[in-house]
């Protein structure tokens, strides 16, 4: 049987905008009450799932989220209608409001963790949903993100899903974000590779000092016995807690792998030989050939990787075996990526092209080509028992385009958060888009 790797992309929400709402994030906080573009974001990330299913690619979208959350803000005290919530909270609390409105579920990197069904003890594949609880306007993601993917993924011979873990930071789970496999074909058992940026139990595990390290090693080890993953397919590393203070709040901002290959920055991890070396060792018992592909700090430093979002890159496996990255425009412009990127695809080694995509509206935000998808690998059958509603086609990019068209503003500011139309146009948008997808009712406005 088949077996291939499926990026499900986040479609960009109507209220995408630049909150200055993730501190050690350093975009989303240079960024702060820029004016954004809902429309142009929207554009630019269906303009790479467009270009990745004529490449030949396995292409599906994952639905935005309703926002304002009014919910939230009712739980937070504020009443009335919702227009009333929304125009309180203005007043009284707006970093509240603007958390409530942040379209950050499009970084489906974070919607959830996967573990093929090759991987797994009951031979289905698993999905827990990240509670993302380091940040409060990305915490309240995982209800929809649960619902959104139980429609996407229905049929339980198939796929099994598990709720958010335990909301508190011991159990800090950011998803996909922080996690690699590496195999020598999808549809073979492989090696899954969880990053942490701390320990919450045990203090000798070395944390950043200025910026938070958002995914524990209990959330992982968490995460990988609801998936029943076995020993011998799983390795833990930390990710370098100095690098976390540089701005790297997630592993794929300095590392990323596919197949065989892992494609890291020399200062990604703590006592890399040992964890290379566990990673060639389980590989290899799996049928696999290891190989690591290390950019030096003196070729790229750590900063110019913050920058440029080079490892926040999508590596995917041709047809002729040899691998794309998919980097963000910002490599371009940066000369020392770049020149990097021309000597690394002249070489031998895995990686043979570079394609540039313009992302700008979710780079501001902190957010590449690799924050927004979710990798799903799925055998033929399985493929056959997704949603067929979320699959890209060209006649899907079309219908979605004319949506976003006709739903999305071409500009929002902080102040205009305030405006309760923005909740109505939201949720007139979603109406319409759960009925292009498929996807039944998931909305909180569609549930109650
Ligand atoms: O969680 N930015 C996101 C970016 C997520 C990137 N994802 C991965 N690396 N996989 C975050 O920090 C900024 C929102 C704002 O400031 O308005 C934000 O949430």
């Amino acid at each position: 049987m088949s077996a291939y790797e499926m990026n499900f992309d986040g479609l960009v929400g109507p209220t995408h905008n630049y909150g200055g709402l993730s501190y050690g994030n350093v975009a989303s906080q240079s960024n702060s009450q820029a004016v954004s573009s809902p429309k142009q974001a929207a554009k630019q990330g269906l303009a790479k799932m467009k270009a990745l299913m004529e490449m030949g690619f396995k292409q599906g979208v994952l639905a935005p989220q309703e926002r304002p959350d009014v919910a939230v803000l009712r739980r937070l005290g504020f009443t009335g209608s919702d227009a009333q919530v929304i125009q309180r909270a203005a007043k009284e609390a707006m970093p509240l409001l603007v958390a409530s409105c942040s379209a950050s579920s499009m970084w489906t990197a974070n919607a959830c963790t996967v573990s093929p069904s090759a991987d797994t003890a009951d031979g289905r594949v698993h999905f827990t949903a990240a509670n993302l609880n380091c940040k409060f306007h990305r915490s309240i993601e995982h209800p929809t993100t649960s619902r959104v993917l139980g429609a996407m993924f229905a049929d339980e011979r198939h796929f099994a899903h598990h709720a958010a873990l335990p909301a508190v930071s011991q159990f800090g789970d950011e998803g996909a974000a922080n996690h690699t496999r590496f195999c020598k074909d999808y549809g073979e058992a492989g090696v899954e590779f969880f990053v942490y940026g701390r320990s919450a139990f045990d203090s000798r595990y070395p944390a950043p000092q200025r910026y938070p390290a958002r995914q524990t090693l209990e959330a992982s080890q968490a995460v990988a016995r609801l998936h029943g993953l076995s020993e011998a397919g799983v390795v833990y590393a930390q990710q370098n807690p100095v690098v976390i203070d540089q701005g790297v709040f997630h592993n794929d901002v300095i590392a990323v792998g596919n197949g065989e290959v892992l494609f890291y920055h020399q200062d990604a991890f703590l006592d890399t030989d040992k964890v290379l070396a566990e990673l060639g060792d389980k590989l290899g018992r799996r049928g696999g050939n290891f190989q690591a592909v290390c950019v030096p700090r003196d070729a790229v430093t750590v900063e110019d990787a913050v920058r440029s979002y080079l490892f926040n890159s999508q590596l995917l496996s041709r047809a002729d075996g040899s691998m794309l990255l998919i980097v963000p425009e910002e490599c371009r412009n940066n000369a020392n990526v770049w020149s990097y990127l021309q000597q690394l695809t002249s070489g031998n080694g895995p990686i043979r092209a570079v394609q540039v995509f313009d992302l700008k509206q979710s780079m501001q935000n902190g957010g590449g080509p690799a924050c927004l998808r979710l990798r799903v690998a799925l055998k033929d059958n399985e493929l056959e028992a997704v949603n067929p509603g979320v699959i890209m086609t060209p006649a899907l990019y079309d219908r979605l385009t004319g949506w976003v068209d006709k739903h999305y503003r071409d500009q929002l500011s902080e102040s205009e958060l305030a405006d309760p139309q923005l909740l109505v146009e939201c949720r007139a948008a979603l109406d319409e888009l759960t009925q292009i997808l498929k996807l039944g009712s998931v909305y909180p406005f569609q549930l109650a």
